[in-house]
């Protein structure tokens, strides 16, 4: 039987604080500043998060894959928190793919892998396979471990073929999160996300799913129903409930750590966090 069919005794959650897609000016209280970043980390970590999906932002709050700015976020937050820290690859659908690679240059605990290329709304979020294989093998070599991002189920099928082609990732270990509900993707119902389920390859260890924007609670249900981890937070869905907008990552990190609580599963440390993901240790400083 696959691992991933029994379910999980605990809840891994990640949060998604900032992703590329939503602008300050709109939306003020989007961590954006290094500052907003590592007290938005800091304040997530007690919530009950133990992965953090960082997209990072420049001085005019402008998504960017500067090196000196993710080196500086994925820093602060490991100096600030235990959090696990995943930079995203995925960037904004307007970044080449040549800097979406010199992501891995900022030593990220975790990168995000997409498994294929999707719609995106009116924009196009580009991953050809040769990508997919490189940043699959340039982590593999630097010892990050990838997150596999599932928008379709064709990006499963994508996931097995990449197994097949270059082995386990760095770890030992096969992360996946399902990304539901973006126009263009796999929608955000428990039907969709149970034929993903159904699909995934033997070495998958471990599963989350995300729910954007109003799919965000069905999608995290179904998820604890069925053994699979949580992602959650505000480049996902900005609305906490129907007229009430989410004022700070926790919010939406508390919920998930109060349902999953609920549901038996409580949240993951941040240690048990690395041990299912097979992270390697680079903190200069001793774990908490
Ligand atoms: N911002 C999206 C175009 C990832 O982080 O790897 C892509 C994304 C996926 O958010
Ligand atoms: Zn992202």
């Amino acid at each position: 039987m696959s691992p991933v069919a029994t379910a999980s005794a605990g809840t891994l959650i990640t949060v998604a604080p900032t992703g590329a897609e939503h602008a300050k000016a709109d939306l003020p209280q989007l961590p954006t500043t290094l500052e907003e970043v590592v007290e938005t980390a800091v304040r997530c970590e007690a919530a009950g998060a133990s992965l953090i999906h960082l997209h990072v932002r420049d001085a005019a709050h402008a998504p960017t894959l500067d090196g000196a700015y993710l080196r500086a976020a994925v820093d602060a937050v490991r100096e600030a928190t235990d959090l696990v820290v995943q930079l995203s690859t995925g960037g904004s659908v307007h970044d080449p793919l040549e800097a979406r690679l010199t992501v891995l240059d900022a030593e990220p605990d975790s990168c995000s892998l997409t498994c294929g290329t999707t719609n995106f709304g009116d924009d196009v979020f580009l991953n050809p396979w040769g990508f997919m294989s490189e940043l699959y093998v340039q982590a593999q070599e630097r010892e990050v471990v990838p997150e596999f991002e599932l928008f379709d189920l064709g990006h499963v099928h994508a996931l097995r073929r990449l197994l097949d082609t270059h082995g386990l990732p760095f770890g030992g270990r096969v992360h996946v999160d399902f990304v539901t509900g973006v126009p263009g993707g796999m929608p955000a119902t428990t039907a969709a996300l149970m034929a993903g389920v159904a699909m995934l390859p033997d070495e998958v260890t471990s599963w989350s799913a995300t729910g954007i924007g109003r799919g965000h609670l069905p999608i995290m249900a179904a998820a604890l129903s069925a053994g699979g981890h949580l992602r959650v937070g505000m480049e996902d869905n900005v609305v906490f409930r129907r007229g009430q907008v989410v004022s700070h990552n926790d919010e939406l990190v508390s919920r998930a750590a109060e349902l999953a609580v609920v549901m038996q599963r409580p949240p993951l440390s941040t240690a048990q966090a690395r041990e299912l993901l097979g992270i390697k240790d680079r903190r200069s400083r001793p774990a908490a």
